[in-house]
């Protein structure tokens, strides 16, 4: 199967996360695409550069003022003379006023912000350019031949909403990608989603929108981030009315349940008629991950791939979490593998 990556995806090097009330070395680090990269390689997988496709197809799903926010935040954050990294302290919350954009960045950082672990540093645009440039480079080159293909996209994306940025997510590279579908003529496309945490970010662009189902089995987040998204109720509104579809998952949840829960999304997606399948594929649900609660082992990968393979769609891959780094590149290798066996 072809990889796209782009070594732009290195250039957030970020320094801190806010973890259990303290600034830590991010979980989402670059040494991630090594391990990955390193088991590719092994597999016999080639890896090829993306295109650069620019912020149209950015902009055709997130908001124009907010790309333009991530563009020149780290700068104004500098001019005003923070030494730290960008980090929002706080929020149009509940009790303030939700129809202002503050001109100071900190007030831009909260107003931008869905959550506060994800700083942004130097090279965080970059980036999350490149990382939505493999997603590009990988969902045309399916389009294209109608072969499988996956974006090891870095930063990863499915967090990222209209116009939010956290969770590690600065832009929605699975929605940029379905939306590229859509405007190279495909009726609809489905976006299944397997990160442990549920993606917010994707359902909030597509939730009212009928030419994107949105199906993921996430952790319930009535106990685990993103915690106000994500539960069975949450099914689409107006045209998009049964078009997204939650399977919230207890903290431990068997490997065999949550292969049985994924038997009610494909089935979706087969009754919805879906002409391409992207995958938001998250190797957080392996039981040694250090934020997440499921429990794969190495193996239970190949089978979540062949299973995937069984869908006979036209498949992308691309890539979201995933933080045990010894064994982030396996488990993945392991996905694209038993796909193709
Ligand atoms: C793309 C992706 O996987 N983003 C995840 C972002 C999660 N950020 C907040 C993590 C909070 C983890 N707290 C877990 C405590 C486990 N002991
Ligand atoms: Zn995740």
């Amino acid at each position: 199967m072809l990889t796209f990556f782009s070594e732009d995806s290195r250039l957030r090097q970020a320094r801190t996360e806010l973890h259990d009330g303290a600034l830590v070395s991010p979980f989402e680090c670059p040494e991630r695409v090594d391990l990955v990269l390193e088991q590719l390689r092994q597999a016999g997988f080639e890896v090829r550069a993306p295109d650069a496709y620019g912020l149209e197809p950015v902009c055709a799903v997130h908001d124009t003022s907010y790309v333009s926010f991530l563009e020149t935040c780290w700068q104004a954050w500098q001019t005003a003379g923070h030494s730290g990294e960008a980090i929002p302290n706080i929020w149009p919350a509940r009790t303030l006023r939700q129809d202002k954009i503050p001109h100071s960045v900190s007030g831009q950082l909260g107003y931008y912000a869905l959550a506060a672990e994800t700083s942004i540093c130097e090279g965080t645009f970059e980036a999350a350019m490149a990382s939505k440039d493999a997603a590009l480079g990988a969902v045309e080159y399916t389009l294209a031949t109608g072969e499988p293909s996956f974006g090891l996209c870095r930063p990863p994306g499915h967090h990222a909403a209209f116009d939010q940025f956290g969770g590690y997510c600065f832009f929605n590279n699975a929605a940029i990608a379905a939306q590229h579908a859509l405007d190279a003529g495909r009726r609809r496309v489905a976006v299944l989603d397997v990160d442990f945490h549920h993606g917010n970010g994707t359902q909030q662009i597509f939730y009212a929108r009928n030419d994107v189902l949105f199906a993921s089995l996430h952790g319930d987040p009535d106990v685990t981030f993103p915690y106000y998204l994500g539960y069975a109720d949450e099914t689409g509104a107006g045209e998009g009315q049964g078009f997204n579809l939650n399977y919230p998952m207890a903290p431990g949840t068997s490997v065999a349940t949550w292969m049985k829960t994924l038997e009610q999304a494909l089935s979706a997606i087969k009754t919805h008629e879906c002409e391409l399948l992207i995958v938001s594929l998250g190797v957080d649900i392996f039981e040694g991950d250090p934020i997440s609660a499921f429990t794969f082992k190495r193996d239970d990968f190949i089978a979540l791939g062949k299973r995937l393979a069984e869908a006979g769609l036209p498949t992308t891959f691309l890539m979201e979490g995933g933080y045990a780094v010894e064994e982030i590149g396996v488990n993945v290798v392991n996905v694209l593998q038993g796909f193709e066996q």
